[in-house]
């Protein structure tokens, strides 16, 4: 804070004295410099801003070159004139201690921050001093969509291959989206293969503004109706080598979530907090680069407003976050395409950005039931073992599945002749029992089989379609079966040989789903079984700080050619590309909605698979952990997303098994799941009270799956969020920005696991309000407080916003036995007596049903004393299942009569205002209303 103060008083002077030389000008054209004089804060360094947005006219202001002399050290007193927390890293190089010597080379301001001596760590040591030459803008002309421009450098960077020459081109692409892309004018450069939607006409009411900064060239982005700056990247030169992309800005708060794939709280420290991004198998640790890549940030702005920024690139990249605060893209390839959503609300933000990169698939309602795997079923009648312990105790499950074990020497589309000789017949009897069968499959395919043995593989090579070395064969890594290829998905007709192996198989062992593992895609060598060669690929002139130190370390080589580009580029799309693959092939196998769950992940898998947090430890900070994990997927449009239950490596206790399994019933995606050579840990394993306990809470998740699918439907119409944070619901209670571990089901049940063990309560957070329990009804007056509350170990805390209505359902064990039970309509009335809820119904398998019109959909409304069930869309499935109850909580005084469409029903009242009216038999195709009186 001092020393902002500082340079805020000094830098003024810059500004004016450009000014002065702007005057003397003669090349200067016209300008409005109305917009300019309010914009001379200290961070416009030497800089030139341009008003883009709203001007009829773009001009551009020539300035005649100031001299910089950045070959020598730069002005030590400039330096000092740059606070801490505002310093941008000029040397982000970990392989080499920087020195004065070399950092002066680049131009930049050495000062060394020592720990010992006071000084905070992570401070770089050396940072642009404040006028770094840059691009600087050339030309700026408007479009039909926005503008395009010529950024020009006149002086070369230190990375290799600078490009001189870069064209911007900005889309003003709704009235709360813009994108921004910056390329080489003179050549195409590598671009994510992701659609993305075409815009005809630009936006004619943005609600932000632009501005730009000519010299050195910046952005700076600004909210309309409160003026808070979003993104100002004049604070650090923009650097665009071929191998090196560099931008950095400036944030308006330090409340920022996203940028995927890491394990962290929920809300990024900005305490020089560097996030890699690079898809990676290795068990979730802080500060590594985990399975997925998602270069997408949500931001909270003072007042309650969001923003997010996507920048789509699939390359090897790091972002740093300081305490300015302030953010730095470091990518190394492709093109800076930043897609911007203006939100205002963090929800609109989450479904701006998937209007981008699509809206998620629906999946099957039985993907929404329980899950049982784990690895190291030493067979398939100890896998049915399992299966039918559960259905003894009759516990909720809707899917069994199999790890590597079943298949035949780890070879995908084979299975063990002996120990799983069953499995056809285990698949059968889940069927016969309405449940349903899940395997894993990886992508390394066995290329030491004998020849004309292994279809998968001579078929592969014969079609060519795995990855291959610089020399053109095929590239040999090591994964379970031994030595393997890596199938290219970003070749169509891997797509359709994939689809082939699948359609074998699944006329010996009809599977429904598929769980795509090891897709990084990883290799347990480094690169191939040659290493890698030498090469700008696998040896860039940067890599960003990914565990290992390499590109190449525990996958394949980067230099490794694929169809539509290197495995550099295209890397962090391996999972990707092989979801959307597995997705088709089990539509046409099945014709029904595909179940995926990917453990690589990039922006828009959503549209292909949900996703599991990967392989996490049977400790109680793991199952914390799970909750910021999901809640990110959701921001990543990722709404199936569920961490292993009980946890993965490590042996679990029944304490944390049963707490768990509480929170895990409220994973969207719930899947209990083990290692191998762990004692079991499916509830069947534990004492009765913990495996009651464990039931309990699976019937609960049951009884809730019409909400449930609700919120995919939601989500896959409109990408909503369907588990999400506190703060996207109150976004004006700054009190829960920093919440991770409680989390809502869509508007209105709010989640409070347990999280430590040896406790008999939970504190949670409840925004101002009324809360009711979900399970009695009873309320709590909130103030916006921190509650205590009771949690014995058979008992998870749910509880439902006051003001929404919630469809539950009888449950049974499985979701196809739950959906033809009665419907019970829980409405919890705000004070002012009002509620809203809806239901979206379908046959829960069929494609497209909402596409096709097969649904219905109904909206539930209360006001005052009168309930009314609106169908707005009705399908046949509507008429096989009944409303046979409705519970009002919150009815201040009991009533004297219930009407159900004017006549007199019975009805109970509890002393705790809870009215409920039941043995109604309504068709839920029949719309209806019950009053009070
Ligand atoms: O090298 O298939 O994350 O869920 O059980 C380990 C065995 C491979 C990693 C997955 C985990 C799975 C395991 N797999």
């Amino acid at each position: 804070m001092r020393s902002y103060q500082k340079l805020r008083a000094a830098v003024p002077q810059l500004v004016l004295s450009q000014e002065e030389e702007e005057e003397e000008d003669e090349n200067a054209t016209t300008s409005t410099p109305a917009g300019r004089s309010k914009l001379a804060p200290w961070w416009v360094g030497s800089g030139l801003l341009i008003t883009a947005v709203l001007l009829s006219t773009i001009t551009v202001w020539v300035l005649r070159q100031v001299s910089r002399g950045w070959h020598g050290p730069a002005p030590p007193s400039q330096c000092y004139l740059v606070p801490e927390s505002h310093r941008y890293d000029c040397y982000p190089e970990r392989s080499v201690v920087v020195t004065q010597e070399l950092c002066e080379s680049r131009g930049c301001c050495f000062i060394e921050t020592l720990p010992a001596v006071g000084g905070k760590r992570g401070v770089p040591w050396c940072f642009y001093p404040p006028n770094f030459p840059s691009y600087v803008v050339q030309s700026l002309n408007q479009t039909a969509l926005g503008m395009t421009g010529l950024l020009v450098r006149r002086e070369k960077a230190y990375y290799p291959k600078d490009i001189q020459v870069l064209r911007m081109d900005v889309e003003f692409q709704t009235n709360t989206r813009l994108r921004i892309k910056i390329t080489d004018a003179a050549k195409p450069r590598y671009e994510v293969p992701l659609e993305v939607p075409r815009v005809m006409k630009r936006a004619e009411n943005p609600i932000y503004s632009l501005e730009f900064s000519q010299d050195p060239f910046g952005v700076l982005l600004r909210r309309q109706g409160t003026g808070t700056v979003l993104l100002n990247t004049t604070v650090a030169p923009l650097i665009f080598a071929d191998q090196f992309l560099q931008i950095s800005t400036t944030l308006p708060s330090r409340f920022l979530y996203g940028l995927g794939e890491h394990r962290s709280t929920l809300l990024h420290s900005l305490d020089w907090n560097t996030l890699t991004l690079w898809a990676r198998d290795v068990a979730p640790t802080e500060s590594f680069n985990l399975y997925g890549a998602h270069p997408f940030y949500l931001l909270m702005e003072e007042g309650g407003d969001a923003h997010g920024v996507f920048l789509l690139n699939s390359n090897a990249m790091e972002v740093a976050l300081q305490p300015a605060p302030g953010l730095t893209w470091r990518t190394i390839g492709g093109v800076l395409d930043f897609y911007i959503f203006l939100g205002p609300d963090p929800n609109m933000v989450i479904q701006q950005y998937q209007e981008v990169i699509g809206f998620p698939a629906m999946p099957p309602l039985w993907a929404l039931g329980f899950h049982l795997c784990r690895w190291g079923y030493g067979s398939s009648n100890e896998t049915w073992q399992t299966a039918r312990a559960m259905r003894n105790f009759q516990i909720p499950q809707d899917a069994q599945w199999n790890d590597i074990d079943y298949m035949d020497g780890y070879r995908d589309f084979t299975f063990d002749p002996q120990k799983f000789a069953s499995l056809p017949s285990l698949v059968e009897d889940l069927h016969k029992h309405g449940q349903h069968y899940v395997m894993i499959l990886d992508p390394g395919i066995s290329s030491t089989s004998p020849r004309g043995s292994y279809w998968p593989f001579d078929e592969g090579l014969r079609r060519g379609l795995f990855l291959n070395t610089t020399q053109g064969q095929p590239l040999i890594g090591q994964v379970w079966p031994g030595y393997t290829a890596f199938p290219d998905f970003s070749n169509t007709d891997t797509h359709q040989w994939w689809l082939e192996n699948l359609q074998r198989f699944h006329t010996h062992v009809p599977f429904d789903g598929l769980w795509i593992d090891m897709n990084e895609p990883s290799n347990f060598m480094d690169g191939s079984e040659e290493g890698c060669p030498p090469g700008e690929l696998d040896s860039p002139p940067y890599t960003p700080a990914v565990l290992g130190n390499s590109l190449s370390a525990k996958t394949v080589c980067a230099s490794a050619k694929q169809n539509a580009s290197v495995h550099y580029n295209l890397h962090n799309l391996y999972g990707l590309k092989e979801a959307e693959a597995t997705a088709s092939a089990l539509i046409q196998i099945r014709g029904k909605r595909p179940f995926v769950i990917s453990r690589s992940t990039f922006p828009s898998q959503g549209r292909y698979s949900g996703h599991w947090l990967g392989d996490n430890r049977s400790q109680w900070k793991d199952m914390y952990y799970s909750i910021p994990g999901m809640l990110s997927f959701s921001l990543f449009g990722i709404p199936l997303v569920g961490a292993d239950i009980c946890g993965f490596s490590g042996s679990t206790s029944e304490e944390l098994c049963t707490r768990w399994m509480q929170l895990g019933a409220f994973y969207p995606f719930s899947r209990n799941h083990n290692t191998q050579n762990e004692k079991a840990q499916d509830p069947t394993a534990f004492s009765p009270l913990a495996r009651t306990a464990m039931k309990d809470v699976l019937l609960t998740r049951y009884s809730l799956l019409p909400f449930l699918y609700t919120l995919f439907h939601r989500a896959h119409l409109q990408g909503e969020t369907v588990t999400r944070p506190l703060f996207f619901e109150f976004p004006w209670d700054v009190a829960t920005y920093g919440l991770d571990r409680q989390f809502l089901w869509g508007q209105s049940l709010l989640v409070t696991p347990v999280l430590e063990p040896g406790a008999d309560s939970v504190l949670g957070y409840f925004p101002q309000g009324v809360w009711y329990d979900f399970y009695t009804g009873s309320s709590v007056n909130s103030s916006g407080e921190m509650l205590k509350l009771s949690a014995p170990l058979d008992h998870l805390n749910l509880h439902l916003r006051e003001g929404s209505i919630l469809p539950t359902q009888k449950p049974a064990t499985t979701s196809k036995a739950t959906r033809g039970n009665p419907l019970h309509l829980i409405v919890a009335l705000s004070p002012r007596t009002t509620a809203w809820g809806d239901l979206f119904w379908d046959d829960g398998e069929s494609l497209d049903t909402f596409e096709r019109g097969n649904y219905s959909y109904l909206v539930f409304n209360a006001t005052e004393n009168i309930f009314t069930s609106n169908v707005l869309h009705a399908s046949t499935e509507a008429t096989y299942v009944t409303i046979d109850a409705v519970s009002f909580y919150g009815v201040q005084e009991p009533p004297s009569k219930v009407l159900l469409d004017g006549q007199e029903k019975p009805f109970s009242y509890l002393d705790n205002q809870v009215l409920t009216i039941s043995g109604l038999g309504l068709r839920l195709s029949q719309g209806f209303s019950l009053q009070w009186l």
